[in-house]
């Protein structure tokens, strides 16, 4: 009990994080981020709305140089 209290603290702390570097960022910006609407953002996609790529790096979770839907939906954080 008391370890699943903590991870949840830990995700929702992730999550916070993640909000302030994606300030902003929705599924709605999401969707107009991805010009060619295929469901993932390229770093070329991105950087015509963004310049932030310390947001972008944070977000590319596998390090491929696109934003796929799931990492979409952590970093655009949607609600
Ligand atoms: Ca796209
Ligand atoms: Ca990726």
């Amino acid at each position: 009990m008391k370890t699943s209290t903590k991870l949840t603290f830990a995700l929702i702390s992730g999550l916070a994080l993640s909000t302030a570097f994606a300030q902003g960022f929705n599924m709605s910006t999401a969707k107009i981020m991805d010009a060619n609407q295929d469901g993932t953002i390229t770093k070329e996609e991105y950087m015509k709305h963004s310049n932030d790529m310390a947001a972008w790096t944070k977000m590319d979770t596998n390090k491929d140089g696109v934003l796929d839907a799931q990492e979409i939906k952590v970093g655009f954080n949607d609600k």
